[in-house]
C-alpha cells in the first residue's frame, strides 16, 4: 500500500458497510487491487484486526465507480466480496445493498451532476451487466443523507434510496431457472434453483430440520446444518452454471417458512456459510420472485398479493426486506424494485 495512502469513503449502503472507491484511486492490476484490498480490510484473519473490515463478510464488502463506459447510464458499479478469513477477493455476485450508496458516492465525487430535488442515477452493475437506477436527494445542489426512511436492520433513519432494477433474471446463471423447472430434488431436498439478481437456493427450512425462526447466532453454531447445506450448495452451484463454487460467494443459501409477522414468507439466508443478519437485496428480490412459482417449496407456504404489482415483504431476522415486483400476466416478473438507505461514514486516506 503506497505510504501516501489511497483515497475512499467508508458509506453504510443498505444493512450492509464497506469502501467505496473510484477506480482512477485503484490499481489498474487485477492482482495489485486485490492486494491493496486484502490490506484495506485485514483479511485474512476473523478478527480483521488489521483493516477497516468488521469481521463480518456484510462489513467486508467494497465498492468500485468509474463513469460509465454506455451511453445509456452515468456510472460503472463494480462488486468486491473481500472474504473474511480467506484471502480471496470476488467479483462473482453482485451486491443491492452496497448499491444504496454508489449514487451517492458517484454525486459526491462529481461523476455525476446534480440534477434538481432528486438525481437519478442509471448504474450499470458491471458483474452481472445490468442495471439499476437510485433516486438520490439532493435539494440545496448536494446529497442529503439525514432523513426519515427505517430500514429494518439499521438503527435510525436517513433519507429513503428508491432502487428500480431493469430486468435482472439470470444475472450469473444465464437464466432465470438455470435447470429450467421451478423445483428440483438436490441430495433429496426440494430446492427452487433460481437467479433474479442473485443466484439462490430456496428450500423449506423444515426439510433441513430446523423451524426457521432460529436466531442467527444459533444457526452458526449449528455445524451439521452448515456442513448439509455446503453439500448441497456445491451440488446446487454445478447445475446453476456456476461452476465449482467451493470458493466462490454464491449461490446463497435461502431457507423459508410461513411468515410470522403478516409477510410474504420468513428467511433465513446463509451468504453462504454464514447466516444474513436480515437478507440481501437481490436475494430477497429472487426469493420473492419464486414465491411466484406454483412448483417451487416456497410457493405452497407464502403468501403471495394478487394483481401486476406485488409488494412482498420479505421477512427475516430483524424484521422485513419490502419487495416490490412489477409482473406480467402470468406473474412473469418485468421489473423489481426496493426501498434503502445509505450514510456518509468517512472520507479520505486508507494507510
Ligand atoms: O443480495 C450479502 C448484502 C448481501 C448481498 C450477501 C445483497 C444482495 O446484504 O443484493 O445485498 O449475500 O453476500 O449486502
Amino acid at each position: 500500500m503506497s505510504s501516501s495512502g489511497t483515497r475512499c469513503m467508508w458509506m453504510r449502503g443498505g444493512t450492509s458497510k464497506g469502501g467505496y472507491f473510484l477506480a482512477s484511486d485503484l490499481p489498474a492490476d487485477e492482482v495489485a487491487r486485490d492486494a491493496l484490498l486484502l490490506r484495506v480490510m485485514g483479511s485474512p484473519d476473523a478478527r480483521q484486526i488489521d483493516g477497516m473490515g468488521g469481521a463480518n463478510p456484510l462489513t467486508s464488502k467494497v465498492a468500485v465507480i468509474s463513469a460509465a463506459a454506455r451511453d445509456d447510464c452515468d456510472i460503472d458499479y463494480l462488486f468486491l466480496q473481500v472474504f473474511v478469513d480467506r484471502a480471496l477477493v470476488s467479483d462473482a455476485q453482485n451486491c443491492g445493498n452496497i448499491l444504496a450508496g454508489v449514487g451517492a458516492f458517484a454525486i459526491e465525487r462529481g461523476l455525476v451532476p446534480v440534477s434538481g430535488e432528486t438525481t437519478d442515477v442509471r448504474i450499470f452493475m458491471r458483474n452481472t451487466g445490468q442495471v439499476a437506477t437510485a433516486s438520490i436527494a439532493t435539494p440545496d445542489g448536494k446529497v442529503s443523507y439525514e432523513g426519515d426512511e427505517a430500514i429494518d436492520g439499521v438503527p435510525g433513519s436517513a433519507t429513503a434510496v428508491p432502487l428500480v432494477f431493469d430486468d435482472v433474471a439470470g444475472s450469473m446463471c444465464g437464466a432465470l431457472l438455470p435447470t429450467g423447472n421451478e423445483m428440483d430434488v438436490v441430495e433429496g431436498i426440494k430446492v427452487t434453483m433460481i437467479d433474479n439478481g442473485m443466484p439462490i437456493v430456496v428450500l423449506r427450512a423444515g426439510d433441513m430440520g430446523i423451524s426457521g425462526y432460529e436466531t442467527p447466532a444459533e444457526l452458526d453454531s449449528n455445524e451439521d446444518l452448515k456442513a448439509q447445506l455446503e453439500v448441497l450448495r456445491l451440488a446446487c452451484g454445478r447445475l446453476m452454471n456456476l461452476g465449482e463454487v467451493a470458493e466462490k460467494s454464491v449461490p446463497k443459501m435461502t431457507m423459508v417458512a410461513p411468515a410470522r409477522h403478516g409477510g410474504a414468507f420468513m428467511t433465513r439466508s446463509f451468504i453462504p456459510h454464514r447466516c444474513h443478519d436480515t437478507i440481501g437485496v437481490f436475494a430477497a428480490v429472487s426469493a420473492a420472485t419464486a414465491a411466484l412459482l406454483p412448483a417451487s417449496p416456497v410457493a405452497r407456504l407464502a403468501t403471495v398479493p394478487q394483481g401486476a404489482r406485488k409488494v412482498m415483504a420479505v421477512e427475516h431476522p430483524n424484521g422485513a426486506t419490502g419487495c416490490v415486483l412489477e409482473c406480467d400476466g402470468d406473474d412473469r416478473v418485468l421489473k423489481a424494485g426496493m426501498m434503502r438507505t445509505t450514510r456518509k461514514l468517512f472520507d479520505g486516506m486508507i494507510f
